[in-house]
């Protein structure tokens, strides 16, 4: 035994009560590989990401195809099903991350469907990070993604239709919604509620690999029946995704407004390298954001998740009403509830 681990137990035995002994060990202990994504329809994402990882995949392969089975999913809330802008035109936003700190990044993309799988070529095949509008499109067309008819789904019509009787605009995640349909996505629920809107439009899935690597990726159709042109936080890095692989990595769903403001998930991951878990770091990024105006956090919905180096999974939000998704040795994905800033 080397003199130094001879008097760190020694110090150890005199100095630390055993609990927190095993806490230092447990610490160091790996639990990988791992995906988590937002929401319960994270087990869609989770279920397409897994099979990459189990067969000792990398983690971008395996967000990227969790972003692909979501975007192909015509009931749920993101890619080309989801909500359209207030002109009646779905447009899409989406970033990819790797463990490198590659990112590609598209905004206000118009009529293709894999946003995601467009940024990781724009990463991987230029000197770009963001691309935005006609040109993401151009470029999408250009490597051999396929221009989609400009068309609603059915579901999306009819819940455009319904808004357009008021034409009511108010840019704001429906909290209500999620509070009494905590569960109003994914396989095991109707994806969009009764009323016709969705009570989210975003998925983020994050992803630790057998190697150890990061990486992550977050997609949307952005809020229902937004300003047109309007970009959220989802395709911007460091506020819907960050991943930073001697860390840990974050994103998130919600008001993208407020994520941004905060440069929301570069905070969450800032916070883990200082020392707090997952779950510690995404609670202090949610209080960043609630902390200049309490009354007017009550009015939205911000909920982040977040994964360290050590496999170590966490979320926050600052409503009630926020799950995640967990798939770890076994393959099976676990639905998690989320604490909330209000109750
Ligand atoms: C946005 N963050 O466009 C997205 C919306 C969202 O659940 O997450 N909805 O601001």
């Amino acid at each position: 035994m080397s003199s130094s681990r001879r008097s760190f137990l020694r110090l150890s035995a005199v100095v630390l009560p055993f609990s927190r002994i095993s806490d230092l060990f447990a610490k160091s202990a790996i639990n990988k590989p791992v995906v988590i994504s937002t929401w319960d329809s994270g087990q869609i994402a989770n279920g397409a990401a897994w099979p990459v990882l189990e067969k000792g995949g990398k983690a971008l392969d395996a967000v990227e195809q969790a972003a692909i089975a979501i975007e192909n999913d015509i009931n749920c809330c993101v890619g080309l099903g989801g909500n359209p802008d207030r002109d009646g035109h779905v447009t899409l936003d989406a970033c990819i991350m790797d463990e490198k700190a590659n990112c590609g990044s598209v905004a206000f993309l118009e009529r293709i469907k894999h946003p995601v799988s467009v940024a990781r070529k724009l990463m991987e095949t230029t000197p770009h990070v963001f691309l935005a509008g006609v040109g993401a499109q151009q470029f999408a067309l250009a490597n051999g993604f396929k221009l989609e008819p400009d068309k609603l789904s059915p579901d999306a019509e009819k819940s455009y239709k319904q808004w357009l009787i008021k034409a009511e605009y108010k840019p704001v995640i429906n909290i209500e919604h999620q509070q009494s349909h905590p569960k109003g996505h994914g396989p095991f629920a109707p994806a969009r509620l009764e009323d016709g809107s969705f009570n989210h439009d975003t998925m983020g899935t994050l992803a630790l690999d057998a190697k150890g690597d990061l990486s992550g990726m977050c997609t949307t159709s952005g809020m229902g029946f937004k300003m047109r042109g309007r970009v959220g936080d989802s395709p911007i890095i460091g506020a819907g995704l960050f991943v930073d692989n001697e860390i840990g990595a974050a994103t998130s769903s919600g008001q993208g407004e407020e994520v941004i403001r905060v440069c929301g998930t570069h905070l969450v991951v800032e916070f883990m390298r200082s020392g707090l878990s997952p779950e510690e770091a995404c609670k202090k990024a949610v209080e960043r954001i609630v902390k200049p105006n309490p009354e007017r956090a009550k009015t939205f919905q911000v909920g982040f998740i977040a994964i360290n180096k050590q496999g170590e999974v966490g979320a926050y939000s600052v409503q009630k009403g926020f799950n995640y998704t967990v798939t770890e040795q076994g393959g099976k994905g676990k639905v998690i509830n989320a604490k909330s800033y209000f109750a």
